[in-house]
């Protein structure tokens, strides 16, 4: 790499990240030839796999192969995604994946590989992606997050894409821990679970579900990375709401945070699961097969035509209650435990381009005396805020 400077050569030949690990691909020592920083799925695949309404297999939602421990719960919301968006029938390049710092900030890489992606800087992902939004309205804006990178470093960053409406899909694949980094307590950690060391945190935890309904996010879920029959349509149908829509994944580190005395462990959530809901998504064609439990069935009517068809476990709760969803929620959590489902819908949300009034069309495809209407215009616009 003629002319880079040195420091930076020495880090793309070192087989090591930023955080000390070992580079997929690579040895320790960074030998010639085992430079890889990524592996490429093979593209080859069964000719009778099943396809979708555009004539796309799972295959074209996939994307590499993850790097991730054998086990970890992020691969499993990453076929969640793959299986939501299959479903939904989505154009692979209307899809903008953005995400910040972490092992879960790098599940876009195994997920939608024909989409457009940015991986920002630690806890930046939010406001990388309310800026592309409002230049480009007309993607499907998918934000990947962790517990540390969205409740410590990248906190205010979530409360204000959250509180100005972003439309957007924005998951936190929470574990408690900081997994990049070995497994140090996140903001998420419970006080008094213990690490795989046998510290206890002295610290109170950051409830992000109840801060996203404090916020005034339009959809609220939280779910669980080991049921995929409740995720799946929790995503298609957080796709499908216009606004922001928030969905908090339990999704166990195994190898940090997966021991007795860990609230986000896969035996500890699976005690402690307490699901108020199951729902189905219909877009004008096959519902989403899920496995219902008994219970009474509301019809949800959301903006862009698709219904969320709600099957109640607990007859009393009303996901269209706000407050009722945020006392319900500090309820069971102080019990221990663990509310999932569809929390909170508002299907009459709109989003920050309302609240705004942006103009319709993406910028990129504005005409320039549109986008730049002249020095007239804008002392007009000025003398408007004096
Ligand atoms: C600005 C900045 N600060 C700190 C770090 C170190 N760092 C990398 S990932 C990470 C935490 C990741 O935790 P989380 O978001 O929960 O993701 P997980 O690995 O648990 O999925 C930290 C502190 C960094 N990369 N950049
Ligand atoms: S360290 Fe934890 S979060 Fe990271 S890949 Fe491994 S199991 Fe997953
Ligand atoms: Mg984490």
């Amino acid at each position: 790499m003629p002319g880079l400077d040195p420091r930076i050569h020495a880090f793309f030949l070192s087989g090591q990240d930023v955080d000390g690990r070992v580079k997929p691909g690579h040895d320790a020592a960074g030998t010639a030839g085992a430079r890889m920083t990524y592996i490429a799925k093979p593209k080859f695949h069964h000719p009778g796999l099943k396809k979708n309404e555009l004539g796309y297999t799972h295959r074209d939602y996939e994307g590499k192969i993850s790097t991730l421990c054998a086990g970890c719960g992020h691969d499993s919301i990453t076929a969640s995604i793959i299986e939501a968006c299959y479903e939904l029938s989505i154009e692979p390049h209307r899809v903008a994946k953005i995400s910040g710092i972490g092992c879960s900030s790098k599940t876009p890489d195994y997920f939608l590989g024909n989409s457009h992606g940015f991986n920002t800087v630690h806890g930046r992902m939010p406001s990388v992606l309310t800026g592309a939004n409002l230049a480009n309205r007309d993607l499907i804006y998918l934000g990947v997050s962790g517990d540390g990178d969205s409740a410590s470093i990248g906190f205010g960053q979530f409360a204000h894409s959250i509180r100005r409406g972003v439309n957007m899909t924005y998951i936190v694949e929470n574990n408690g821990v900081y997994g990049l980094t070995k497994g140090q307590f996140s903001a998420t950690a419970d006080r008094g679970s213990k690490s795989k060391k046998g510290v206890t945190n002295t610290d109170n935890a950051i409830d992000l579900v109840a801060i996203a309904l404090q916020l005034g996010a339009t959809f609220v879920a939280r779910s669980f990375s080991g049921d995929k029959a409740q995720l799946v349509p929790l995503i298609a149908a957080a796709i499908g709401h216009k606004g922001a829509s928030f969905i908090d994944v339990i999704s166990p580190c195994i190898a940090f945070n997966n021991h007795a005395g860990s609230t986000k462990s896969f035996d500890y959530v699976r005690e402690h699961n307490d699901a108020v809901n199951r729902l189905d998504v219909l877009v004008g064609r096959d519902p989403i097969a899920v496995d219902y439990a008994p219970g009474t069935v509301q019809v949800v009517e959301q903006h862009d035509g698709s219904k969320i068809a709600l099957r109640k476990i607990d007859a009393d709760y009303d996901p269209h209650d706000r407050l009722g969803a945020q006392t319900f929620l500090a309820r069971h959590a102080a019990k221990g435990q663990i509310v999932t489902g569809l929390l909170y819908v508002d299907p009459d949300a709109d989003d920050l381009h309302a609240h705004l009034n942006t103009v319709e069309t993406p910028l990129n495809t504005l005409e320039a005396d549109r986008l730049c209407p002249g020095s007239a215009a804008l002392d007009k616009f000025n003398a408007s805020l004096r």
